[in-house]
C-alpha cells in the first residue's frame, strides 16, 4: 500500500499512555452503582451484571509487580459496530498491546463488518505486523464496521459457537449508545448461562452523545469537530472575502446537537441552531425560520448580506410537532411494517395520513413531500429515522428565501439573498485522529485488556480526568447497567443507555448563548485551521471546547 509522507510520519506516532498503564495495575473498587433511572425495572432486567461497582486502576505496589502477568495467554475478539469514528485502529492496537503484555502469547480475532461478523463467524486474527500497518490512522477499515443489532438470543448463541471455536473469553465491543446497551445485554446473558465469557464495551462515536457523569466524551468527537471546524473556517473566510452568500451547514450528529455546538465554539459562526434548544422552547418549523430571516435583515440593513448558519442533523426530529409525529410512524410502521410495504410507493402519502391521528396527519401533510417521504423510510436497524438523508440545509435556506421575500413585501428586509449548501458528516469521520483521539483510543483499548485481566464483564472501559495531560489520565471501568434507563423502542419499553443530549444549563451552550447575538450581527469568525499533529502542544494537544467547559469545576 502507497502511503503519503504524512501518513508514514504519523505511523510512527507513539500514543501516551496514562502513567498508571505503564506497569503492573490493581482494580480498586468503589461503591455499588445505580442505573440513571428506573432502577427497578433495569435490576430485574440485569439480575447478573446490576449494581457492579465502578472500579479505577492504580499502579500496583511494587512488592507486588509480577503479579500482573497472566499464567495464561487470553484469546480476545473485537467487534466495530456502527458509525465510523476517529481513533478506532488505537483502540485495537491499544488492546492488542495491552494483551500481550498481560501474556504474550494472546490473541486477538477481529469480527468483520461489525456484528455481523461475529453472528456469521467472519473473523482474522490480528498479528502484530497486520496491526503496525493501522496504527494512527483513521478509518475502521482494519476489520469493518456494520450496523447489524445484536439482540436476539439465537444470535448470542451462534457467536458462542465461534468464541468457544477459537477459544476466546472475552469480547470487546466499540460502539455508541445502541452497541453499548447490547453488549449490556449480551455479557448479561454469558454470564447467566455460565458461557465463560466477558464482554467489554468502549465509547464510540463522532456525535459526542455517549458521555454522562463517568464517562467524559466519546471517542471520535474531537477529530471529527476539528474537521469540521477547518472546513467551517474555510467557508467563513471565502464568505467573509466574497460578502455574497449565506452558507448553510448541517452537520452530523443522529439526534443531539453536540457536533454543532462545538463546531460554533470554535468558529463563531453567525447562526447556530441547537435542537435542543428548539425543543425546550417549543419551536415550530417556521419559527427557527423566522428567527434565521431576521438575522439575514437586520445584517442586510447593516449592508452585511452574508453569513453563516451550521445546522445540526437531528434538527427536524426536536421539534415538537415532528417528534411527536416520528413517535407515531415509529409505532405504526413498527407493527404494521408489512402493511405499508404493500402500499403502492404513490399511494403511501395518502396512506399514511389516513393511518396518523390528526394532529400528526397535519403536521406530515405541511412537511415538503420529500421530507415527509423521508420519515417513513430507510430506519437504521434501531430503528432510528437516517436524518442524514434529510437535506435541512436546503429545506431551511428555501424557507428563508420564502419569509424573506413576504418580509420585503412588508418593507421588513431590503437586501440580497443568496445561499450555498453544504453537509459535513462523513468527511471527517475516518479523518486520521488527532493527538486527543490518538492518545484516548490507545488508552482505552489498553485499559479494556486491563478489564478483562481483571475478571469482570458489563463494564465500559473509561478514562477520566481527560482535560489533564493524557499521562495523568485516569483508568477503569463502569458497569453499564449504571448508565441504563427505560425508553419506548419500535413500540416497546426497552433498557437503554440514556444519550446525552446538549444541557440548556451546560458550560458549553450557556458559552454560545451568551456570544451569539454579537456573533449573529458582527463578524465575528475565528478560523481553526487543519488538525496539527506536530508542533507544541497547544497546537497539537488540545481537547475538544466541549470538553473543556465541560471539566470547568470537576
Ligand atoms: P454512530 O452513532 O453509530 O457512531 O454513528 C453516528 C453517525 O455518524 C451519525 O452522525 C449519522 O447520522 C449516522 O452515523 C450516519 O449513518 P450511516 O453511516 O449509516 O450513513
Amino acid at each position: 500500500m502507497k502511503k503519503s509522507p504524512l501518513q508514514k510520519a504519523r505511523a510512527t506516532y507513539s500514543p501516551k499512555l496514562p502513567v498508571v498503564l505503564t506497569g503492573a495495575v490493581e482494580a480498586v473498587l468503589g461503591k455499588p452503582t445505580e442505573s440513571v433511572a428506573n432502577q427497578d425495572e433495569i435490576r430485574e432486567l440485569f439480575p447478573n451484571t446490576y449494581g457492579l461497582p465502578e472500579l479505577h486502576f492504580e499502579k500496583k505496589s511494587s512488592a507486588a509487580r509480577q503479579a500482573n502477568i497472566a499464567d495464561a495467554p487470553i484469546n480476545v475478539g473485537v467487534i466495530l459496530s456502527g458509525g465510523q469514528a476517529p481513533g478506532g485502529h488505537n483502540v485495537i492496537s491499544g488492546l492488542f498491546d495491552g494483551i500481550k503484555k498481560i501474556h504474550r502469547d494472546s490473541r486477538l480475532y477481529g469480527f468483520l463488518m461489525g456484528p455481523g461478523g461475529f453472528v456469521d463467524h467472519k473473523y482474522k486474527e490480528l498479528t502484530a505486523d497486520y496491526i503496525n500497518e493501522f496504527r494512527n490512522t483513521g478509518g475502521f477499515d482494519i476489520i469493518g464496521s456494520g450496523r447489524t443489532k445484536l439482540e436476539t438470543k439465537e444470535q448470542f448463541d451462534k457467536g458462542l459457537e465461534i468464541l468457544r471455536q477459537l477459544n476466546i473469553t472475552a469480547l470487546v465491543i466499540i460502539g455508541g449508545d445502541d452497541s453499548n446497551t447490547n453488549a449490556a445485554i449480551l455479557a448479561e446473558y454469558y454470564k447467566a448461562i455460565n458461557a465463560g465469557v466477558q464482554v467489554i464495551g468502549c465509547p464510540k462515536t463522532i456525535d459526542g452523545d455517549l458521555k454522562n457523569d463517568v464517562i467524559e466524551t466519546s471517542f471520535g468527537f474531537d477529530t471529527a469537530t476539528k474537521v469540521y471546524s477547518e472546513v467551517i473556517g474555510n467557508i467563513q473566510r471565502d464568505c467573509n472575502s466574497a460578502k455574497k452568500y449565506w452558507h448553510f451547514v448541517k452537520l452530523m450528529g443522529r439526534s443531539a446537537s453536540h457536533i454543532a455546538l462545538e463546531c460554533a465554539l470554535q468558529c463563531q459562526p453567525n447562526i447556530c441552531i441547537i435542537s435542543e434548544e428548539v425543543e425546550a422552547k417549543n419551536m415550530t418549523l417556521q419559527e427557527v425560520v423566522n428567527g434565521i430571516a431576521d438575522v439575514v435583515a437586520a445584517r442586510a440593513a447593516k449592508g452585511d448580506n452574508y453569513g453563516t448558519v451550521l445546522i445540526p442533523e437531528g434538527l427536524i426530529e426536536f421539534i415538537p410537532a415532528v417528534k411527536s409525529l416520528i413517535a407515531e410512524l415509529n409505532d405504526m410502521l413498527a407493527a404494521r411494517a408489512d402493511e405499508f410495504a404493500a402500499v403502492p410507493a404513490a399511494e403511501q402519502r395518502q396512506w399514511v395520513i389516513s393511518q396518523l391521528t390528526p394532529a400528526n396527519a397535519a403536521t406530515y401533510e405541511s412537511l415538503p413531500a420529500g421530507v415527509a417521504r423521508q420519515l417513513t423510510l430507510d430506519r437504521d436497524p434501531h430503528g432510528n429515522v437516517q436524518v442524514s438523508l434529510i437535506e435541512t440545509e436546503k429545506l431551511l435556506s428555501e424557507m428563508v428565501a420564502k419569509r424573506l421575500k413576504d418580509m420585503a413585501a412588508e418593507g421588513k428586509f431590503n437586501g440580497k439573498f443568496a445561499a450555498q449548501h453544504h453537509f459535513f458528516g462523513y468527511e471527517g469521520r475516518c479523518a486520521d485522529p488527532s493527538n486527543f483521539d490518538a492518545d484516548y483510543c490507545y488508552g482505552l483499548g489498553y485499559t479494556a485488556a486491563n478489564l478483562i485481566h481483571a475478571g469482570v464483564t458489563g463494564y465500559m472501559a473509561s478514562l477520566r480526568k481527560l482535560t489533564l495531560p493524557s499521562v495523568q489520565w485516569i483508568p477503569g471501568g463502569i458497569p453499564v447497567t449504571m448508565m441504563m434507563n427505560m425508553e419506548r423502542r419500535h413500540g416497546a419499553m426497552k433498557p437503554v443507555i440514556q444519550k446525552a443530549l446538549v444541557k440548556l444549563d451546560g458550560a458549553p451552550f450557556l458559552k454560545f448563548a451568551s456570544k451569539r447575538e454579537e456573533w449573529a450581527m458582527n463578524t465575528c469568525y475565528t478560523y481553526p485551521g487543519p488538525i496539527q499533529y506536530f508542533g507544541p502542544a497547544e497546537v497539537c494537544d488540545q481537547p475538544s471546547m466541549t470538553l473543556k467547559l465541560e471539566s470547568q469545576g470537576l
